[in-house]
């Protein structure tokens, strides 16, 4: 995949499609001011710098509407290029036209992501930087604000940049007693520098550490609500929303198919996934199905809410739900078991020890079930203080950079350290370090990552 050429000046809608009251309009590149020229009126002699203007929208002799826009001179831009960005009425029609009076003026529409690979490669922002600005895009809740907005203004790049400088300075004494000509350097002082090695390693491993974390700021605790039919696992779902997104009835087995709800608590994103009982005795290829999605999601989940009904007696439905909640959250879900139906009558014999008790009817119960979904939330994905790592591709550069570290560490154990592999593997791990900064990202890696922005940003 090649990346889109950059000496075209391209336009794109940055506002989402659809009628709103304003739709803003960004063309940039080095043709912006002159293509804008050709149908905004009457056009500014002296465009300047960040100043905006209301001017006339001209189709031919036709106005289309009267807009605010605003010029940027490059470089001082989001982009790096001349950029023109018009804030017109939201019409799609009106969207459409200006777009395509753009085009006729010899402007091409953005790709997706284009504006924001363009500051990449002008060097406003790194890549790191860059990836982050569509994780702003996309943050759904403080959490995950918080770490995009974090790394947009440079917090994981600063660190990753500082363990570079480090391994360069350990490359460069490598290096200047490889040069033959430098005979009279005293030999390495090996102790500092396998402390400084091993440093550099764990701060790199410390940051990728963070990623399970990163990645559950992004997307959310993922909990899952299970038990036996008619336990009130979709009115506990829809209590907790505070809507209802779930049929609830009194007949068992209503809830088939594996349903999700995303809730913010506490300004961290919960996704819960409400299922068709564990143990509903499948009578129909339909139930066994949803059956095996519950199991699924069991297996994926961060915690599992355990639903019991407190009105009823035990039944064997709930012993099994438990054995087979308990063997399916073996990968370290957190198991929270709560006691609804809570406003009915307690039957006798029916222990609340270990639960929690609620009622999805009353709401009794239910800031206790949040608070407990919290606290895994915080004991899951430690907090965000410091840079989070949430790309896959983060992870795997900080981890081939530890491992190069891990490899340097061995080779310069051996007496005498064998200089050259060291520095190859100092080398190594610099490279690991650029890609993530994007200076040696290959272009498929790159557009990539650039197509899977909006248009417009
Ligand atoms: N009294 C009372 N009834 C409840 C409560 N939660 C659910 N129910 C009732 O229990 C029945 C089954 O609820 P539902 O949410 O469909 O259970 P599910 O099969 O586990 O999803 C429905 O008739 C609900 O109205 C509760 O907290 N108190
Ligand atoms: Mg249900």
């Amino acid at each position: 995949m090649k990346l889109p050429e950059t000496s075209d000046t391209i336009a794109a809608q940055s506002t989402p499609p659809g009628a709103g009251a304003l739709a803003v309009i960004r063309i940039s590149g080095p043709a912006a001011f002159s293509a804008a020229s050709s149908f905004l009126s009457p056009f500014p002699r002296d465009p300047g710098h960040a100043a905006a203007r209301l001017l006339s929208v001209m189709d031919g002799g036709a106005l289309v509407d009267r807009a605010v826009v605003v010029f940027y001179r490059g470089p001082a831009s989001y982009t790096g290029d001349d950029t023109v960005e018009i804030s017109c009425h939201g019409s799609p029609y009106i969207i459409r036209t200006i777009l395509n009076l753009a085009v006729k003026s010899g402007v091409r529409p953005a790709e997706p992501g284009e504006f924001t690979l363009r500051s990449f490669l002008n060097g406003k922002m790194d890549l790191a930087q860059a990836e982050a600005v569509g994780e702003l895009i996309a943050s759904a809740s403080a959490g995950a604000h918080r770490a995009a907005i974090a790394q947009a203004e440079g917090g994981l790049s600063a660190e990753v940049r500082g363990i570079r400088a480090a391994l360069v300075g350990l490359l460069a004494e490598l290096e200047a007693r490889l040069d033959d000509s430098y005979e009279e350097i005293p030999a390495l002082e090996m102790r500092s520098f396998a402390r400084l090695a091993s440093a550099s390693r764990k701060k790199a491993l410390s940051l990728a550490s963070g990623f399970e974390a990163g990645r559950g700021i992004r997307e959310g605790l993922k909990v899952v609500i299970t038990g036996a039919p008619n336990s009130g696992k979709s009115s506990l779902l829809n209590a907790l929303l505070g809507y209802d997104r779930a049929m609830v009835s009194r007949r068992a087995g209503t809830t088939r198919d594996t349903l999700e709800a995303a809730l913010d608590i506490d300004g961290f994103s919960v996704l819960f996934t409400d299922t068709a009982g564990l143990n509903a005795r499948a009578a129909s290829p339909l139930e066994r199905e949803g059956i095996k999605r519950a199991e699924k999601a069991i297996a994926r989940a961060d915690a599992v809410v355990l639903v019991k009904d407190a009105s009823i007696n035990e039944t064997p439905g709930d012993r099994r739900a438990e054995k087979e909640t308990a063997r399916l959250a073996l990968k370290g879900a957190r198991l929270i078991r709560v006691l609804n139906k809570s406003d009915l009558p307690a039957k006798k014999g029916r222990s609340a020890a270990g639960c929690l008790e609620v009622s999805a009817k009353t709401g009794k119960g239910l800031p206790g079930l949040k608070a407990a979904l919290v606290a895994e939330q915080k004991k899951v994905f430690r907090d965000g203080a410091q840079a989070v790592v949430t790309s896959a591709r983060h992870f795997a550069a900080l981890s081939a950079a530890a491992g190069e570290l891990a490899g340097l560490e061995a080779v310069i154990r051996k007496s005498p350290p064998p200089l050259e592999l060291a520095a190859e593997h100092l080398r190594g791990a610099l490279e690991a370090l650029a890609s993530l900064l994007g200076e040696t990202t290959p272009e498929e890696v790159l557009s990539s990552i650039f197509k899977n922005f909006c248009i417009g940003k």
